[in-house]
């Protein structure tokens, strides 16, 4: 690493330790750069860094995040969703397949989540949250009811900041999966007059994890100060041997 990069990093902690809260990641599913069609998108996050991956047999696709009322995804042209399907068969896999999101929270503490998804109407009624403090071993956090077929939920939201070990974990991650009624050993359908089935589909968009940066330690502050100190003499040196 250059003074250069480390110069940068630091300028980077100066402007997130003033903010209040932040996107640490964000998934658009949007194609970059925009192609006109929402069949096509993109896994890699729009915001930040982090891994998105379909769990336990689960097929995905792109398709539109503006049909049936919209995701809250604010671009209006070639805003695609993460489609999903190939659920589990019914009575089977309980909270087996869905979606994962490994997302870092190093530097960030009061950690929360938020997703858009649209259910189909043979789609599980049950979707549940889970989160990962080593990456492996999940817990189940909050469990959401999509009761309403073709239809956006926007802004599913869980705050993760009175649980411990989430902040500042480089092993954070996230789950959503469908998951059989509550006290029952069934899937339901999203809507009521449909059946659940494995070609139900989930298009999940805007998926988000944010933070509020921690503060920077004194002795931290100290060595920036005496490392751009550094940047200083070497730029006159530098204008020195120039002139
Ligand atoms: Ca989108
Ligand atoms: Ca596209």
């Amino acid at each position: 690493m250059n003074l250069k990069s480390i110069v940068a990093g630091l300028a980077f902690s100066v402007v997130g330790a003033s903010a209040q809260a932040s996107v640490i990641a964000q998934w658009n599913f949007n194609s970059n750069p925009a192609d006109s069609s929402t069949g096509t998108g993109s896994i890699i996050p729009a915001i930040g860094n982090g891994t998105a991956a379909l769990v336990g047999g689960v097929t995905g696709s792109f398709a539109s995040g503006t049909s049936n009322g919209g995701s809250s995804d604010p671009v209006a042209a070639d805003n695609s969703g993460w489609q999903t399907t190939t659920y589990a068969a019914q009575g089977a896999g309980d909270k087996t397949r869905g979606v994962q999101f490994n997302v870092s929270t190093v530097g960030f503490k009061d950690i929360t989540i938020s997703y858009d998804l649209r259910h189909s109407n043979t789609s599980s009624r049950y979707e549940l949250v889970q989160y990962s403090l080593d990456g492996i071993n999940f817990i189940d956090s909050t469990l959401f009811d999509g009761n309403a077929g073709d239809t956006w939920f926007k802004n599913r939201s869980i705050d993760f900041s009175s649980i411990a070990g989430v902040a500042d974990n480089a092993n954070f991650a996230l789950r959503i999966v469908a998951a059989f009624a509550p006290g029952d050993q069934v899937y339901l359908p999203s809507n009521n007059t449909s059946n659940y089935g494995t070609a139900g589909t989930w298009r999940f968009d805007m998926a988000t994890v944010s933070g509020s940066p921690v503060p920077v330690p004194a002795a931290f502050w100290m060595m920036s100060a005496g490392l751009l100190g550094l940047v200083g003499i070497n730029r006159r040196r530098a204008m020195t041997t120039a002139a």
